[in-house]
């Protein structure tokens, strides 16, 4: 399987970690991509018309995209442990990976705005309402923090990575004040060999 790849995208590094957590990492071949909300990468938009990473070649052509269904394809070929089929935990699961992945596209909106847009274009009330989004899905992570404890799943996976994209990206927001639970959590979490072999350097 080829993997359309960015080392710093959380959005990839959900693709990887469920990988290594599945055992599948060796039959993943890392492609470098260069996406960009403005400059296209040809050759990534060749299979994915919306040029963004993560993308999958499967091995039988297939190709995947986005996070979301490259991490339940992943799953499927690595024996399904990382989102359980039925319960109201299959929706606890999906529902904190949708979360994650929310709090994700508005932070990267964000430095999207604040590193591509030209800055006598920038909108600072655009910037305040994403980060609005960040922090209230932040407060709700504390919430569910509790309930989170030894599980390793498609949700705990994407909080994972959407806190380390924090902590690589907006260090300065710190998170973890105010919010204890999570930052236990995360500092547990974090150590797991498929999340601190992917970290963005
Ligand atoms: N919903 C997508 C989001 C992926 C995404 O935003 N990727 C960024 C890199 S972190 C990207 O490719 N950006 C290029 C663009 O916006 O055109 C997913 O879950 O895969």
């Amino acid at each position: 399987m080829k993997l359309f790849h960015s080392a710093t995208s959380p959005f990839v590094r959900q693709c990887v970690v469920c990988a290594h957590e599945l055992g599948l990492l060796g039959h993943l071949e890392l492609v470098a991509a260069a996406p960009h909300p403005v400059t296209r990468d040809l050759a990534l938009a060749a299979s994915n018309p919306l040029g963004k990473v993560p993308t999958l070649i499967a091995d039988d052509g297939l190709v995947l995209y986005d996070s979301r269904v490259i991490c339940e394809y992943l799953n499927l070929r690595g024996g399904g442990r990382l989102l359980p089929m039925q319960g109201p935990i299959r929706w606890r699961v999906l529902v904190d990976q949708a979360l994650a992945d929310g709090l994700l596209d508005a932070a990267v909106l964000v430095r999207y705005e604040n590193t591509v847009r030209p800055e006598n274009l920038r909108w600072s009330d655009w910037t305040d309402g994403q980060l609005a989004k960040v922090a209230a899905a932040l407060d709700e992570l504390e919430r569910l923090a509790a309930g989170f404890t030894e599980r390793v799943d498609l949700g705990t996976i994407a909080v994972g990575c959407a806190l380390g994209y924090l902590d690589f990206r907006y260090a300065p927001l710190g998170w973890r004040e105010r919010r204890p639970r999570l930052a236990r959590w995360f500092a547990a979490f974090g150590a797991r060999p498929s999340m601190a072999a992917s970290a963005p350097a």
